[in-house]
């Protein structure tokens, strides 16, 4: 391991004695004044940092992608980032808990300090400005490295960029992003916006179809408050796996539920890890077969309601609230037969979508179809609480209004202790307002806050408002025509064949000649891996600015070192709705790193761009503004007042112009602390019930849909969809076999005959990755494993053993990858974790990391979204020889100087 780690230190790049002192002498300053209120108590954190006389507590930031927004302290000693540390501020009980932080974000340290971090500005070799052949494309991710200098390498990028825009227009640059419109707009986006605009991508990740559906059908992705959720007498965790997927406190959360007495089911493809600490049943279904399911178990309460004379279902919502359930309930131009009750009896299309009909189909036994479904409606107090995993499938479109109807039906939303609904992959978006506003919300700024530097809009494709919230959210719901971007599944196929699909018959040419990578790691995390090498090697130029050598910057041309959280000024966080927090710098800019503000500025001067609309303030000012700015809830549980208290001393200290103000806290407090959270108790005001207002009068507080009722029939997100291009549905839910999902892993369905691809593939979100960040980490590829899981029965049946290297194929690619069998797995399912670095052995092709990316394919679907969980594949075993993930070397690609 000796390689592969190197001893954190701060001291040979610099955390000066100079800075550490002024710092600390302020803290020091601060805790005089600070003054207790919140669930922080200062005295606690007073302590922590008098035991820690020799050294200081610095509340340092985890930025990865995970939703989960722990809290981490390092310990700096002599310059040095000697520990972590997390939320010691107050006791941790039910009501006040602690954040904590979690492996990953305990890891930060091997991550920055790491062997692998980028150091200095790099070239490829073989690539040389100008196009053509001087690229050697082919030779990207297989080249050497030249070290340059910033002028030189920064020339190049700025170089290229002209020569691209001049040659081919703005269109040819590609900056790849999920959230690439809104990420990228904080510093590249921001300079390409300058220059004439640059090609977006557009289709949701996270949310896999229910975000762009909910705003359509009026089910927002939203839960009850925390307390409330301790009310249910059952929660059902459909595909919801926080233990693994929301590190911290919605799983502590649940466990106050679950003391309470409520009852938990889970509804999954595996007894996953949260279904082992809540579940009383779990119920393992097929992926991509959720909506065969709902209907079947929809089936059932009518069948059972009608024997009970109309007593099981929640009839007088039905009436008030939704539309499309029956005949009675449809729109005006509607078909009658087109409702959702005649659909699931079979009223008109001969197929009752009975239990019986539905276990052939999702696997799960009739009885217990009806069982569960039968629970669900005789309890009075349930939560259908779905993450958006079973929805990015190929056919995940039907889900959302198939939930909602189920959970309409049976009388779940809108009372306390009762919600249907979707956690859009990010527990802390759930349940109402937020209590304390503020800062980034790291990862996914689809929010923008006071404070920070404007959007500015890109005149390719522009900023688009989404239909329905007018929010600049182009990540979730596409935008009106005219239309120009490419969607995510199409961002390497464009490239290879020479299109994108702009809307319904509405096909363009695709410009593309230069990617350009900045805050996400897309050829790693998008369906299609082998594909983004092939559209990489196609291209003129590729450049990366990275913390780290992902995937992108090793097939790149350019490769720029980044700073980190901990070498910049601070951030101030946004947590779950109750917290806020605030970090600090841990050390000064590590080897050669620089911020991408700066990046951008400097190609920004290069290309001659009017600097002053870029920069409108520095990194401090934009941090201060944001302090500022923000607010916490007043006991009212309605409205906001100042958070902070700023004295002018602190307004000298951080060099920044503003004037002093009242706040609940001071500013010095928060900086000490870290962190800020909004204390609560059983009866307070800050409780939240989604959709109560609604259910209690919709003529008065109608949602926001065409109707102004929940829309289990929606014309106008079918017109939406099928504009996409890729789908021709009906405004009810209807299920579809999914592309690539089990009816396609059988030759002959009526025989049962297995074809090429017998398995069905999940690719889960697990402990060892935040995405593909945290993939390099040594200690966490060593704390947790990255096996294909399975069923012993399919094992046996293949003669396969835990441990023994596998081959696991697809249309799309071939990964290998060690075994692991588990009775947690439903038979025929398999499970594989995403985020790993691709690595692919260019003599045989496989990739030996077991990035699950490779094995999903870029199908083409719905509103654009990426249906990891629609993949099939062949296993078999592989004697190619397989290092342990944790004997991997580092890409280190120079050593220190
Ligand atoms: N450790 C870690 N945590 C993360 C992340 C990470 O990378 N690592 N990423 C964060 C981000 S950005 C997101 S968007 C979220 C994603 O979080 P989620 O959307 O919740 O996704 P997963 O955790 O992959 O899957 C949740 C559960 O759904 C199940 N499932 C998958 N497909 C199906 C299906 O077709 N039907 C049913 N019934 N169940 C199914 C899975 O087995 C799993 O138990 O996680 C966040 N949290
Ligand atoms: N097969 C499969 N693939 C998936 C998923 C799945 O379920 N299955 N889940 C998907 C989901 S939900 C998501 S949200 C995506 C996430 O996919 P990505 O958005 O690509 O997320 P990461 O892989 O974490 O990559 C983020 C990169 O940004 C870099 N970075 C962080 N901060 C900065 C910064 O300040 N400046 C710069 N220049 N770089 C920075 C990090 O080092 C890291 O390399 O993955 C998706 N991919
Ligand atoms: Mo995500």
């Amino acid at each position: 391991m000796a390689d592969t780690y190197r001893e954190p230190t701060t001291t040979s790049a610099g955390f000066t004695r100079r800075s550490f002192l002024k710092w600390s002498g302020a803290i020091a300053a601060g805790a005089a004044l600070a003054t207790s209120s919140g669930c922080g108590l200062t005295e606690a954190n007073e302590a922590q940092q008098e035991a820690a006389a020799e050294g200081r507590w610095v509340s340092a930031q985890c930025w990865a992608d995970c939703g989960s927004r722990g809290f981490n302290k390092v310990y700096v000693k002599d310059g040095k980032a000697v520990k972590m540390g997390t939320d010691e501020t107050h006791e941790d009980t039910p009501n006040c808990p602690r954040v904590r932080s979690c492996a990953r974000g305990r890891a930060q340290r091997a991550h920055i300090f790491g062997a692998d971090r980028l150091k200095y500005p790099m070239k490829r070799k073989s690539w040389q400005p100008g196009g053509g052949s001087n690229t050697n494309g082919q030779l990207r991710g297989i080249d050497e490295w030249e070290r340059i200098s910033w002028d030189e390498a920064l020339d190049y990028v700025a170089d290229e960029i002209k020569r691209i825009v001049d040659t081919y227009g703005n269109e040819a640059i590609v900056v790849p992003g999920f959230v690439a419109s809104l990420f990228g707009q904080w510093d590249i986006g921001r300079m390409l916006s300058l220059y004439g605009g640059y090609m977006d991508n557009w289709g949701a990740c996270s949310s896999g179809a229910w975000g762009s559906i909910a705003p359509y059908i009026g089910l927002a992705e939203d839960f009850n408050d925390r307390i409330d959720m301790r009310s249910c007498d059952l929660i059902v965790l459909w595909g919801s796996n926080p233990a693994w997927s929301r590190a911290g406190l919605p799983t502590y959360n649940y466990l106050q539920s679950k003391k309470a007495g409520t009852r938990f089911i889970s509804i999954d493809i595996f007894r996953n890890a949260t279904a082992q600490a809540l579940a009383d049943e779990w119920v393992p279904v097929r992926p991509g077969t959720d909506v065969a399911l709902a209907l079947a178990m929809a089936y059932t309460v009518l069948q059972a309601d009608e024997a009970e004379g109309g007593a099981l279902i929640d009839w007088d919502f039905l009436d008030r609230c939704t539309i499309g359930f029956d005949a009675a309930h449809l729109p005006d131009g509607a078909a009658e037969q087109d409702n959702f009750k005649d659909y699931v009896l079979g009223t008109y299309d001969d197929q009752p979508k009975t239990p019986a009909w539905a276990a052939e189909i999702c696997g799960v036994p009739a009885d217990v179809i009806e069982e569960v479904a039968l629970e669900i409606a005789r309890t009075e107090k349930v939560a259908i609480c779905m993450s958006p995993a079973p929805s990015r499938t190929t056919n995940g479109c039907a889900l959302p209004q198939t939930i909602l109807a189920l959970g309409a039906m049976c009388g779940c939303i809108g009372k306390p202790g009762c919600m249907t609904g979707s956690d859009a992959g990010h527990t802390w978006l759930m349940e109402g307002i937020d209590l304390v506003v503020g800062g980034n919300i790291q990862g996914d700024p689809t929010w923008f806050t006071p404070g920070a530097k404007e959007m500015l809009e890109n005149p390719i494709g522009g900023v688009s408002p989404s239909r329905f919230t007018g929010a600049p959210n182009g990540m979730y719901t596409r935008p009106q025509a005219p239309y120009t971007r490419i969607n995510v599944n199409e961002l390497w196929t464009s490239v290879l064949e020479g299109t994108y699909t702009a809307g319904k018959d509405d096909v363009r040419p695709c410009k593309t000649q230069m990617f350009y990578h900045t805050h996400s790691n897309l050829m790693n995390q998008t369906p299609g891996t082998m594909l983004a090498i092939e559209a990489h090697r196609a291209v003129e130029f590729v450049v990366t600015q990275n913390i780290v050598m992902t995937t992108t910057a090793k097939y790149s041309d350019i490769v720029l070192p980044i700073t980190s959280q901990w070498e910049r000024v601070g951030d101030l966080t946004q947590g779950y709705r109750e917290q806020i927090m605030l970090s600090s710098r841990v050390t000064e800019p590590l080897f050669e790193a620089k911020d991408d503000l700066w990046v951008a500025e400097q190609l920004g001067q290069r290309l001659g761009i009017d600097m002053d609309k870029f920069v409108v303030m520095t990194p401090e000012q934009e941090l201060y503004n944001q302090l500022a700015a923000a607010t916490v809830i007043k006991e009212d549980g309605k409205t906001y007042e100042p958070l902070l208290t700023i004295t002018q001393e602190d307004l000298d200290e951080m060099g920044v112009e503003g004037a002093p103000q009242e706040g609940k806290i001071t500013y010095r407090q928060l900086k000490e602390n870290g962190i800020y959270q909004v204390p609560r108790s059983e009866n307070d005001n800050f409780g939240h019930v989604c959709l109560k207002e609604f259910r209690d009068d919709p003529e008065a507080n109608p949602l926001g849909t065409v109707s102004g009722k929940l829309e289990i029939y929606s014309p106008t997100l079918a017109e939406d969809l099928n504009a996409c291009g890729w789908s021709t549905v009906d405004p009810l839910p209807r299920y579809t076999p999914a592309i690539e999902g089990y009816e396609e892993t059988f030759a002959d369905w009526e025989t049962k005959t297995k074809g090429e691809y017998p398995f069905q593939l999940v690719s889960i979100h697990t402990p060892r990755f935040a995405h593909s960040t945290f993939g390099n980490v040594p200690i966490l590829r060593e704390a947790f494993d990255h096996p294909l899981y399975m069923n012993p029965m399919d094992g046996e049946a293949l003669g396969l053993k835990t441990g023994g290297p596998v081959l696991v194929s697809s249309k799309w690619g071939k990964v290998a990858r060690p075994l692991l069998l588990t009775d947690i797995m439903t038979p025929g399912v398999l499970a594989l974790g995403q985020g790993a670095w691709v690595d692919v052995d260019e003599k045989t092709g496989v990739d030996m990391a077991g990035c699950v990316n490779v094995l999903n394919g870029p199908n083409r679907v719905g509103f654009g979204h990426q249906a990891w969980n629609s993949c099939i594949v062949n296993v078999e075993p592989w004697d190619g020889g397989l290092l342990p993930d944790a004997q991997w070397q580092p890409r280190e690609v120079f050593k220190e100087a």
